[in-house]
C-alpha cells in the first residue's frame, strides 16, 4: 500500500451521480472485525485479507475507530499534526485493518455487473475482495466505486480494507476539525442490470422572462432511456434539450420540486427536479432573474459521540432548526456532506455552496513552500477530487455554486479544477475564496473582511486592471466567528449587505460546536476539545465555535442571527400611528404572513389584534396604520410596550403556523416614581434596612438577608473573543491581556470616607488597579426607604490615564447560595451585549437558574441582559428587587465568580462557589469577533468615563 504518492486513488470506476434507483443494493454496514497497528511498516503482512481474524476486535461501520476505543481523537486547525514533508505521512501513523464476511444478496448476485461503493473513508484505503486488490481511495469525503463483477462470489465473500489515518491525502485534507479516521460512511454492493442507467446529468433551467422550463439531460445508459415528469406530462427520450413548458421555479424560499424518472426497461432512477437559473448580472448574484441574499452558515458534519458519521434524523432536525432561524444558505465546509444531505437541501430549500474536499492550509506555516495547489505532480489528484464532487451532487437544484475547496492558497491546480467544473457544468458558479484576484472564479469571496473593507468592496467600480473581480458579486464565505460569547457585529454587517446591491450576504463561521463528548469518571458527560486527549500539536478550544452547541441547542448567537436575517422587518413609529413593514424575502410576497400587535402595560397585555397584512413584494417596504388602542396612555408605572410581530399563517415543513418571522417594538418607559424618604436610624453601620460594615463601607445585609457589595468593577471574565487579537489591531495584545496588564482583574479598594449626612449615609471609596495610578472614585449615598428597602445613589468618576478600554463599568453584589432565577423588566429573554442585541425584546421575563448564563465549554463571561429597569433576583435565602430610578442597566447574575470563569478550562471543572454573583453594569463593551475577524467596533468600545445611577434595593 503506497500512501506517499501525489496521485488520486486507483482502480475505481469513473465517478457518476449519486442516483436513487431500483437496482438491487445490499448494505454492508454493521459490525466488522478490526485491528489497528501503529505504523504502516509495522502493520502485519500476514495474509490478513484472507486468513482468520479470530483475535481481532469489533468495530461499527460506518464509524471512526478512534471514537470506538481504538486510539484517541486529535484536533488541530491550520498546523499540520506532523512534519510538513509532502507527500509523506509520519511513520507513527495508525493503520486500521477492516474485515467483513458476507454472502451476496440474490438480487446483487443475479445482476450481470456488480459494484462495491464506499461513500467515505478517511484518509486513504486499499480494498481487497476475496484476496484480490480492487484499488485504492483518496478523498475522504468522496465516493469511490469498484467493479466487483469478477471478484464477488455468491457466498462467503471476504472484504478487507486497510485504512491509513494519515497519507499523502492528509496534505490535501487539512481542514479545521478533528482527525477522525476510518470507514465513516456507508459501504454498499449493488447489482447493475443489463440496460442500466449508469449516470444522469440533469440541468433544469428556468427562463424568468417566459416562465418556461427546459431540461438538458445527459444519460449514460446501456439501453434507451426515457425521461418522465408526470406532473408536466413529459415522457420523452432522455437526451438533449427538452422543453417542458411553463413551470414553477425552485428557490430556497419556495423549493418547488418535480418528481421525475429516468427509465430504461431494466432500471428506474428517481429524481427531484428543480428549475432555476443562476447568473451574475451587474455584479449581482441572481437566481431566476432576481437578486438573492445568502443568509448562510458554514456547516461541518459533527456529532458529539460519532464525529462525522451521518444520522438521517439528526440532520433533518438540524436543517429544520436552521430554517426556523431563517438561515437560507449553507456552505458545506469544507467537503461534500453525506450524499443524502443534498436531498434535504433540495426539499427544505437552501442555497448551497458545495465545497470540494480540499484544504492545504498546513502549508501556510511554511509560507506555502511546496503547496500542492501549485505543484503539477498533484494536478490529477486535485482534478479527481473536483470531478468526484461535481459528479456525485450534480443533480441537486440547491447547489448553486461549486467551491474548489478551502484555504489552499492559489495555484494552477485550482485553476484546472475550476476549468474542468465550468466546462462540465456551466449552469453553476465557481467559488473559491483563496483566489483573491478572482481570475478563475465567478464570485468574489472573502472571509472575515472587516466592515470597512466590505463597504469599500461594495463601492468598487468595475474598471481597471482587475475589472473581472470588480464586476463580480461579493460574499463573505466566512464571517462572524461564533466562538464563545458572541459573535458581535452581525447587525452591522447585515446593514451593509442590505445597503449595497453587490453584496450577496455571507456565512457565519460556524454552525455547530465540534466538541467531543465522553463520560467522566463519575459517569457524567463532558465535552472535550483540542489538547484534552494529550495531543502534542493542537489548537485548544478553537473547535468550539458554533451557533449551536454540540447537541444542537441554540446559543444566543443563533437567536440574534435569526433576528438580523429575519424575513420581515418591522419599525414602529414613535407615536404608534403606523409601522413600516419590510419584506426581506427575495422572491416571496407577504401573502403567507400575518401581522399581530399587542400592547403590554406593566406586564399585562391590555389590547391586541391583527393588522391587515399589506401587499408587499419581495424587497419592498410598506406602511401599515396602527389602531387607536395601540397608543400609549401614560398610565404605566413601569412601561407601556407595543409589539408588532409577523408570523407564518400556515404550517410548513419547518415550523408550525404562528412561527415568528420578525418583530418590532415601541417602548414607552414610565416616569419613575421616586419613593418618599423614610424615617430610620442612620449611622455608619446602619441605614434603615441596610446593615453596613463601617470598616469597608460595604453593605452586609438587607432586612436580614445577607448581601455584600457593591464593588466597583471594570473587568469581565475574558470571552474567547477578548482573549484573541482582532484583525483591526494586529499589533496590540488581546483585550484580555491588556486588561490583565492594567490590573483590572485585581482591583483594590480604599475607603475614603463614611459619613452620615442628613438622614443618609455617604460612602466614598477609591478603586484602583495594582501597579498603576488610575482609579475610579465612587460616591455612594444610602437612603432608607422602608423596613425592607434602601435607595442607593452612585456616582463613579475615573481618574488617571487608564491604559486601555474597559470591559464594563458596574457594581457587583453577592448573595449566599446559588441563584434560583431572575424576573426582569428589560431586554430579553436571551443575553445581550451592545453589538449582539438584535433579537432582544423589552418585556417581563422570568429566567430560570439555568438560563441566567451560558454554559460555554470553555468558561467565560456570559448572560448579560441589557436595558433592565427592574429585576427580582431569587437567591437561596431570599429575593432582592433592584430597580433603577434613572438610566437602565445591564444585569448579569451568575453562579460563578469572574475569577473562577477566568481560571477554569472546562465547564465541568467549575467549582461550586455556593454564591450568587450579581453585576449591575452602567455601561459595557461589545463582544466583537476577534477570534477571527475584527474586534469590537469603535462605537461599541467602552472608553473610561464617568457614570451615575440611582437604584432601589428591596428585600422581598
Ligand atoms: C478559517 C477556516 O476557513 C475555517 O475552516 C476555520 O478554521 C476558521 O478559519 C476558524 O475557525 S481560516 C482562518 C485562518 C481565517
Amino acid at each position: 500500500m503506497d500512501i506517499a504518492t501525489t496521485l488520486p486513488g486507483r482502480g475505481a470506476v469513473v465517478p457518476r451521480a449519486r442516483l436513487r434507483t431500483d437496482r438491487p443494493a445490499q448494505s454492508l454496514d454493521g459490525r466488522w472485525r478490526f485491528r489497528v497497528s501503529p505504523s504502516l511498516r509495522g502493520a502485519p503482512d500476514d495474509g490478513w485479507q484472507r486468513s482468520a481474524v479470530a483475535e481481532w476486535g469489533d468495530i461499527e461501520v460506518p464509524g471512526h475507530w478512534n471514537l470506538q476505543g481504538y486510539g484517541l481523537p486529535a484536533y488541530s486547525n491550520v498546523q499540520m499534526p506532523f512534519p510538513v514533508d509532502p507527500p509523506h505521512p509520519p511513520d507513527a501513523n495508525p493503520i486500521g485493518d477492516y474485515r467483513v464476511d458476507f454472502d451476496a444478496d440474490p438480487g446483487v448476485w443475479d445482476a450481470p455487473r456488480r459494484l462495491l461503493r464506499f461513500d467515505g473513508i478517511e484518509s486513504a484505503a486499499e480494498i481487497w475482495l476475496n484476496g484480490v486488490s480492487l484499488g485504492t481511495t483518496r478523498g475522504s469525503r468522496l465516493t469511490h466505486e469498484f467493479d466487483v463483477t469478477d471478484t464477488l462470489v455468491e457466498s462467503g465473500n471476504r472484504l478487507a480494507v486497510r485504512v491509513a489515518q494519515f497519507s499523502d491525502a492528509t496534505y490535501l485534507e487539512n481542514q479545521d476539525m478533528w482527525w477522525l479516521p476510518g470507514i465513516f460512511r456507508s459501504v454498499t454492493v449493488h447489482g447493475e442490470p443489463v440496460g442500466a442507467v449508469r449516470d444522469v446529468f440533469v440541468q433544469a433551467d428556468f427562463d424568468p422572462e417566459t416562465g418556461a422550463g427546459t431540461v438538458q439531460i445527459d444519460v449514460d445508459a446501456t439501453a434507451s432511456a426515457h425521461l418522465i415528469i408526470p406532473e408536466l406530462d413529459i415522457d420523452v427520450a432522455a437526451s438533449g434539450t427538452i422543453h417542458v413548458g411553463s413551470v414553477e421555479p425552485w428557490s430556497a424560499e419556495h423549493p418547488r420540486l418535480y418528481d421525475a424518472q429516468v427509465r430504461t426497461a431494466a432500471e428506474s432512477v428517481t429524481l427531484r427536479i428543480g428549475f432555476r437559473r443562476v447568473e451574475v448580472r451587474d455584479a449581482q448574484l441572481m437566481v431566476n432573474g432576481a437578486p438573492i441574499m445568502l443568509r448562510g452558515v458554514n456547516r461541518h458534519e459533527h456529532r458529539a459521540r460519532h464525529g462525522r458519521v451521518h444520522d438521517a434524523d439528526v440532520v433533518r432536525e438540524e436543517l429544520l432548526l436552521m430554517k426556523r432561524h431563517h438561515i437560507n444558505a449553507v456552505r458545506t465546509s469544507h467537503y461534500p456532506p453525506h450524499p443524502d444531505v443534498l436531498d434535504l437541501f433540495d426539499e427544505l430549500g437552501f442555497w448551497v455552496i458545495d465545497e470540494c474536499d480540499l484544504e492545504t492550509h498546513g502549508f501556510e506555516h511554511v509560507q506555502w513552500r511546496g503547496n500542492p495547489s501549485a505543484d503539477p505532480r498533484w494536478r490529477e489528484a486535485f482534478v479527481d477530487r473536483m470531478q468526484r464532487t461535481v459528479h456525485r451532487d450534480k443533480n441537486h437544484p440547491s447547489v448553486i455554486m461549486w467551491s474548489l475547496g478551502n484555504e489552499s492558497h492559489t495555484g494552477a491546480n485550482l485553476e484546472a479544477m475550476a476549468r474542468w467544473a465550468k466546462g462540465y457544468d456551466p449552469s453553476r458558479l465557481i467559488h473559491y475564496e483563496g483566489d483573491h484576484a478572482s481570475t478563475y472564479v465567478d464570485i468574489y469571496s472573502r472571509m472575515y473582511a472587516s466592515h470597512d473593507e466590505v463597504r469599500a468592496i461594495a463601492e468598487e467600480q468595475p474598471a481597471g486592471e482587475d475589472e473581472h473581480r470588480r464586476s463580480l458579486p461579493f460574499i463573505l464565505c466566512e464571517f462572524a466567528h461564533a466562538m464563545g460569547t458572541g459573535p458581535g457585529g452581525m447587525q452591522e454587517y447585515w446593514d451593509l449587505f442590505e445597503a449595497h446591491p453587490r453584496l450577496a450576504g455571507g456565512f457565519v463561521w460556524e454552525w455547530i460546536e465540534q466538541g467531543i463528548e465522553v463520560d467522566g469518571p463519575d459517569g457524567s458527560a463532558r465535552i472535550l476539545y483540542g489538547g484534552d486527549f494529550g495531543e502534542d500539536v493542537h489548537d485548544g478550544n478553537f473547535v468550539i465555535d458554533g451557533l449551536v452547541d454540540v447537541h444542537r441547542r441554540p446559543r444566543p448567537g443563533l437567536l440574534h442571527y435569526a433576528a438580523v436575517i429575519a424575513p420581515v422587518s418591522i419599525e414602529v413609529d414613535a407615536d404608534r400611528s403606523a409601522a413600516t413593514i419590510g419584506n426581506r424575502y427575495d422572491t416571496l410576497g407577504l401573502a403567507g404572513v400575518a401581522l399581530q400587535w399587542s400592547r403590554t402595560v406593566d406586564g399585562e397585555v391590555v389590547a391586541a389584534g391583527d393588522l391587515i397584512a399589506p401587499v408587499c413584494g419581495p424587497r419592498e417596504r410598506v406602511m401599515v396604520a396602527l389602531p387607536e388602542e395601540a397608543r400609549a396612555e401614560g398610565r404605566a408605572s413601569q412601561a407601556d410596550v407595543l409589539t408588532v410581530e409577523a408570523v407564518t399563517i400556515e404550517d410548513s415543513t419547518w415550523a408550525a403556523a404562528g412561527h415568528l418571522l420578525g418583530s418590532g417594538q415601541q417602548v414607552e418607559l414610565a416616569a419613575v416614581d421616586v419613593p418618599p424618604p423614610f424615617e430610620a436610624v442612620v449611622t455608619d453601620a446602619e441605614v434603615g434596612a441596610a446593615e453596613i460594615d463601617p470598616v469597608t463601607g460595604r453593605v452586609q445585609a438587607l432586612a436580614g438577608l445577607r448581601i455584600s457589595g457593591p464593588d466597583v468593577g471594570v473587568w469581565r471574565a475574558p470571552t474567547d473573543n477578548d482573549r484573541d487579537v482582532g484583525d483591526d489591531e494586529p499589533d496590540l495584545p488581546s483585550y484580555a491581556q491588556r486588561w490583565r496588564a492594567a490590573g483590572m482583574d485585581r482591583t483594590v479598594t480604599r475607603l475614603l470616607g463614611i459619613q452620615p449626612d442628613g438622614g443618609t449615609l455617604v460612602v466614598r471609596s477609591r478603586t484602583g488597579v495594582p501597579i498603576l495610578d488610575c482609579a475610579l472614585e465612587a460616591r455612594m449615598r444610602w437612603t432608607p426607604l422602608s423596613e425592607t428597602a434602601v435607595r442607593l445613589d452612585v456616582e463613579l468618576t475615573p481618574s488617571g490615564p487608564w491604559p486601555t478600554e474597559w470591559a464594563r463599568l458596574g457594581l457587583d453584589l453577592e448573595l449566599e447560595g446559588n441563584p434560583q432565577g431572575v424576573d426582569l423588566v428589560g431586554e430579553g429573554p436571551m443575553p445581550s451585549y451592545p453589538d449582539l442585541r438584535s433579537a432582544a425584546r423589552f418585556g417581563w421575563w422570568r429566567l430560570d437558574a439555568d438560563d441566567l448564563t451560558i454554559d460555554h465549554v470553555r468558561p467565560q463571561e456570559s448572560g448579560s441582559r441589557m436595558g433592565v429597569r427592574e429585576a427580582v433576583i431569587r437567591a437561596r435565602d431570599g429575593a432582592v428587587r433592584i430597580r433603577t430610578l434613572g438610566a437602565s442597566f445591564a444585569l448579569t447574575v451568575s453562579r460563578h465568580s469572574r475569577r473562577a470563569l477566568d481560571g477554569t478550562p472546562h465547564n465541568w471543572e467549575l467549582p461550586d462557589e455556593a454564591r450568587t454573583f450579581v453585576s449591575i453594569d452602567l455601561a459595557q463593551s461589545g463582544v466583537g469577533t476577534a477570534t477571527c475577524g475584527p474586534g469590537v467596533l469603535p462605537q461599541h468600545r467602552l472608553s473610561p468615563r464617568a457614570a451615575a445611577v440611582s437604584l432601589v434595593l428591596e428585600r422581598l
